[in-house]
Formats: C-alpha cells, sequence, structure tokens
C-alpha cells in the first residue's frame, strides 16, 4: 500500500477518533450520530434493529428481481424436494405441489440475501475493486484461476527487509503488547471481546469466551506475546482493539510449514468503519514477519478475498426447552414440544466401554493416533507432544478443586479417549471445547452454553477391509453420540460442529440441523486449490478438505 494511501487511512481513523475523544470514554453507547457513522452494532436493541430493518428493506428490493429472474431455482432442485417430500409425507399433500415448492425455496433464497448470507450475485461477494485493503494483500483475489501449483504469493523476506518500526497509529492511540500471564490484562481483553465480538445476523447473540478459554487458546508452546496486540486510548489506556495469532505448524496437501493462526481480531463498537481493522492487521503481519513467519491461517463469517473453503455450522439441540425459549430453534409443526424433548434426549451414560477422560499418560497414543488420521484430509495442523498437551489437556480446568455436573472449575476443553479392555491400547479420541454465547437482553436466560466439536481421531479409519469405509462411519456416530452424552451431563445447551473432517458422515443421523452460519477458511500468502467443505470439491467429499479446527 502507498503510504499516501496509508495517510488517508488514518486520517480518517484521526477524524473520528477527535470526536470520540470529546467524550472521555469510550464506553458503547448508542445515539443518532453515533449510528450514522456507519457503526457495525450497539448494545441497545431499538438503534439496532431499525438500523437493520432499513438495510433489509433495500436489500429485499434488490433481491427480488435477482433471484426470480436469471438465478430462477434449477429444476432439477425442485424435482428433487418434491421426490423427497413424496418419499416422507406420500404424494397428496400440498407440500408435495411442485408450485408451491418452488415458491418455498425461493422465499428460503430470499431469505438468505435478506439475512446478509449471500449477496445478490452469490455469497455475499462484493466487487473485488471494493476490497481497498485486501486488494493489496497476498491473498488470490475473488475471480482468480485455480492455481496451477500449490505455493506462496510474496516470497519469504530476511529480518532486516522486514518493516521494523510499528505501523503508525492516530495520536490519540497507542499499541499495547498484552501479557496475557498478567490476570488484569487477560480480563481487559474478555471485557473488549464480551462486549464486542462476534453476533449473529439479528444480535441475539454474541460469544463470550471466558478468560480461561483465552489464556488457554492464546498460550499454546511457543506463543509469543509480541502476537497479542491491542490498541489503547493513549489518555485513559482503555482497551479499544485487539488481534492475536498463535504459532502452528501446518500442512496444506503436500506442503507443510510454520505458519499463524489469526483470531480474535475485535475494534471497540465505537470505533467501527475507520478502517482500524487494516492496521491492525498490518501490524499483526509485520510482529509476525520479524519472526521469519510469512503465512497465516485465518476463519471469518465474511466472505473476503478469498475463501479457500466454506464450512456450514450445524447444531445438536441438547436443552429444549431452553433453546426454545431463546429462540434459538422452535417446535416445527409437525412436533409437539414434549416430543422434540424425547426425540432430542440422549442416554444417561455413555456407551462405549473403554471409554474414559484422556490423561496425562495418554499424550504419546494419542499424538500418533491423531497425526495419523489427519492424513485424511486435505488440510490438517500437525502437532507436537507438547502442543497435543496443550490442545487436550491444558484446558481442563482446576484439577484440585471439585468438578460440579462433569465440569471443573474453569474447564474449557473436554477430551476423551476409549482405551481398549483387553489391549489397553488406545483406539478412539474426542474433545469439544465450551465457548458460551452472551443472549443479548433476554429476560429470563443470560447465557447459551455451547459445547463445539473439537478433533478426533478413530483407529477404525486404518481397518483394510471393505468395509472399513461403513465400519468408520458407525464407530464415529457412535463416539459422537457419546460425546453428546457428556456434553448434556456437562449441562450444555447446545452441541455444535462444522462440515469439516469427517463430520458430514455422522451430522445427520446424530440429529445435528443445519444452521444459519458459515465459516470461510482463508490463507495469508499460500496459494493453493480450493478445499472440501461444505460441498465437495474435484472428487474430494465434503468436509475432507479440512482439518483444522479453529478456536
Ligand atoms: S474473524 C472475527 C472478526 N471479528 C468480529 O467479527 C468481531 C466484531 N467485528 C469487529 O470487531 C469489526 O467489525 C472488525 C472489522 C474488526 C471485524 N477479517 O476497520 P474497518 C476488512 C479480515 O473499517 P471494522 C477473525 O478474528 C473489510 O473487508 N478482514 O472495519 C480473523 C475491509 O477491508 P476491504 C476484515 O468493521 C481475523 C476492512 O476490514 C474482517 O471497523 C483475520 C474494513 O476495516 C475480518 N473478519 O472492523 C484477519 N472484517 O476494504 C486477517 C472486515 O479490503 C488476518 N474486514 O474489504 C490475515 C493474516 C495476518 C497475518 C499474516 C502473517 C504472515
Amino acid at each position: 500500500m502507498s503510504s499516501s494511501s496509508q495517510r488517508a487511512q488514518i486520517q480518517e481513523i484521526i477524524d473520528t477518533t477527535e470526536a470520540e475523544d470529546q467524550s472521555s470514554t469510550l464506553e458503547p453507547e448508542v445515539d443518532g450520530d453515533h449510528a450514522q457513522d456507519g457503526d457495525a452494532g450497539s448494545d441497545k436493541p431499538q438503534a439496532s434493529s431499525s438500523k437493520s430493518k432499513k438495510k433489509k428493506k433495500s436489500k429485499a428490493a434488490k433481491v427480488l428481481d435477482a433471484v426470480r429472474g436469471k438465478n430462477e431455482i434449477p429444476q432439477e432442485l425442485v424435482s428433487h424436494v418434491v421426490d423427497r417430500v413424496v418419499a416422507e409425507h406420500g404424494p397428496n399433500t400440498a407440500a408435495s405441489n411442485e408450485d408451491n415448492i418452488r415458491l418455498a425455496l425461493e422465499q428460503m433464497k430470499i431469505m438468505d440475501v435478506i439475512k446478509g448470507k449471500s449477496g445478490v450475485s452469490g455469497r455475499g461477494k462484493k466487487a473485488m475493486g471494493e476490497h481497498k485493503f485486501w486488494a493489496t494483500q497476498p491473498v488470490p483475489q475473488l475471480g482468480d484461476e485455480v492455481p496451477p501449483e500449490d505455493g506462496f504469493i510474496e516470497p519469504s523476506k530476511p529480518r532486516e527487509e522486514v518493516r521494523q518500526e510499528p505501523y503508525p497509529l492516530p495520536k490519540d492511540f497507542e499499541w499495547s503488547i498484552l501479557d496475557i500471564n498478567d490476570p488484569k490484562q487477560i480480563k481487559e481483553v474478555y471485557d473488549l471481546l464480551s462486549l464486542n465480538y462476534v453476533e449473529d445476523d439479528e444480535a441475539a447473540f454474541r460469544f463470550q469466551y471466558s478468560a480461561e478459554f483465552l489464556e488457554w487458546a492464546l498460550k499454546p508452546p511457543g506463543y509469543l506475546k509480541e502476537w497479542h496486540l491491542g490498541v489503547r486510548v493513549v489518555s485513559n489506556q482503555k482497551l479499544v482493539a485487539f488481534i492475536s495469532g498463535v504459532p502452528m505448524t501446518l500442512r496444506v496437501r503436500g506442503n507443510v510449514f510454520r505458519a499463524s493462526e489469526i483470531n480474535y481480531l475485535c475494534v471497540h463498537k465505537k470505533l467501527r468503519s475507520k478502517r482500524l481493522a487494516p492496521v491492525l492487521i498490518k501490524e499483526i503481519t509485520r510482529q509476525v514477519n520479524l519472526t521469519g513467519i510469512f503465512q497465516a491461517i485465518y476463519t471469518a463469517g465474511v466472505v473476503l478475498p478469498t475463501p479457500v473453503s466454506t464450512c456450514r455450522y450445524f447444531h445438536r439441540s441438547l436443552n429444549i426447552q431452553k433453546l426454545i425459549d431463546v429462540k434459538f430453534t422452535y417446535v416445527p409443526r409437525s412436533m409437539t414440544l414434549a416430543r422434540m424433548i424425547r426425540v432430542y434426549k440422549t442416554a444417561a451414560q455413555p456407551q462405549l466401554s473403554g471409554l474414559r477422560e484422556m490423561e496425562d499418560r495418554d499424550v504419546s497414543e494419542v499424538a500418533d493416533l491423531f497425526t495419523r488420521y489427519m492424513q485424511r484430509f486435505s488440510m490438517g495442523q500437525v502437532m507436537t507432544l507438547d502442543e497435543i498437551c496443550h490442545q487436550f489437556l491444558s484446558g481442563r480446568g482446576r484439577m484440585d478443586e471439585p468438578s460440579e455436573h462433569h465440569r471443573r472449575p474453569g474447564q474449557v476443553v473436554w477430551t476423551y479417549v476409549v482405551e481398549d479392555p483387553e489391549t489397553h491400547r488406545i483406539t478412539d479420541f474426542f474433545s469439544f471445547y465450551s465457548l458460551p454465547s452472551t443472549i443479548i437482553n433476554h429476560p429470563k436466560h443470560a447465557l447459551l452454553e455451547a459445547a463445539y466439536l473439537f478433533y478426533y481421531a478413530s483407529d477404525m479409519a486404518f481397518a483394510e477391509d471393505s468395509e472399513a469405509d461403513s465400519k468408520l462411519k458407525k464407530r464415529l456416530e457412535t463416539l459422537m453420540g457419546d460425546a453428546l452424552i457428556i456434553a448434556n451431563q456437562a449441562k450444555f445447551d447446545v452441541f455444535n460442529a462444522l462440515t469439516l473432517m469427517d463430520n458430514c458422515g455422522f451430522l445427520e443421523n446424530l440429529r445435528f440441523g443445519a444452521g444459519d452460519g458459515l465459516l470461510n477458511f482463508y490463507l495469508y500468502n499460500w496459494r493453493t486449490a480450493p478445499l472440501a467443505g461444505v460441498s465437495a470439491v474435484g472428487g474430494v467429499e465434503p468436509g475432507k478438505g479440512i482439518g483444522v479446527v479453529m478456536l
């Protein structure tokens, strides 16, 4: 980026922050002026909902033509749905009428665009010229051809050629390297994220990463404190923006390299749309480059140039009554609440014999199983023993304090192994982590307790007979069935999983439902052909392109 365009960006931040400065604090507040600033969200529902309604109307008007015009629902899709409906409900229902089905599909498509899940021209893409920042970065640009070979986009530089001084911030702001070992500073990150981090489209739920979770996620072996980067207001030292990276080894198809996993990019709601995010991204890139690393992986709900894969969230309801109360789910017309509760009830105890919590003594066997299993996927994380230990054990919570409902104080990750009762070998393992969401402005419930499927493996994948595939599918179904039982015992309300790894094979039978949310995977400064996520790519089945789970 040229220094003059960079100056223009900084100027934009200076202009807006001068206004902020007069109010001296940066607490979120909603007022008319603020809404006109293009603030992306607010704590007060009236302001944000009236704003999003405005957006919805104009989008809806644009989209009707697109959906009804050349983007018609294909006849094959309509026929396929008719066949499914007839098979399930018989031929003589209103639901099996072809016109009704076409109309319903059109409405679903319109709703997708209105909710921002897809753009008029596809998946929320902006025209390339509109990505002023991303157009300058070493990432594949939207519409680029599939690369003939994998490799970097820009070559690595020697340390002395990497920019030595931090990128400038407006005069009222300063960079701050956060010390995650200091409980006060981790609490500051927690406070920033819990009020300003990712929300759903309707601003009903917002991720609430706990301080213990952040400590676990931000301190894997070899972490660098310089990659925990904050922006503070000079006058009162308030933390108003954050971005982080952690080191990891990534395999993309046949190439293995050191990379940075970038996460928790967050700008305070009052400083949105001021082009601060690009400055944070450039500064973390500089910090990462200074350590000799030039590649990164990151995920986002938004479509940027250019996803290497896209996965869909699936949700397995556990606490039906609460999920209905908070409108996370609803009782379908064909069901009653009582029946729904019955259908989603999990068994009282796990089913697999030999299932137990992972312990320190299991690390090398789990590492071996993990490494072999991850070869199934086009892209995966390569982990050392220390990393296995960190990812699966260090977030177990305080071992010396009593646990309640299968949850220790401070526990963020649950890892279970299956020990063969005869050979005592570890044949399988699974893990999930706790990531609750604040339920915004709900009179009764404050927190949605969500478990997210993390890594797993089964040695059934290495069976050599012709039945191996279906045996693995069955085994994973049982294994994940037990994960659901444990999550239910630990009082999670919902269990979430993405369409990655081998997940697509068990989601439906275990009664996961497709969610609204898509998660895009990105690689920085690395070119490779698209990887199978929500859909199959080049003969690779859905999910099997992605073997990296980002926290
Ligand atoms: S994903 C989670 C992101 N966080 C949230 O969604 C929390 C709530 N939202 C916010 O805090 C703000 O809206 C954020 C943007 C901070 C997201 N990733 O400052 P702006 C581009 C990348 O005016 P704001 C996660 O943590 C946008 O397209 N870029 O916007 C992974 C535009 O560029 P362009 C994003 O709304 C992060 C520009 O920023 C994202 O005030 C991976 C606008 O800037 C996004 N999620 O702030 C980061 N959202 O004009 C990349 C918007 O070109 C890492 N933008 O379209 C890259 C690798 C770096 C290391 C490399 C090492 C080798």
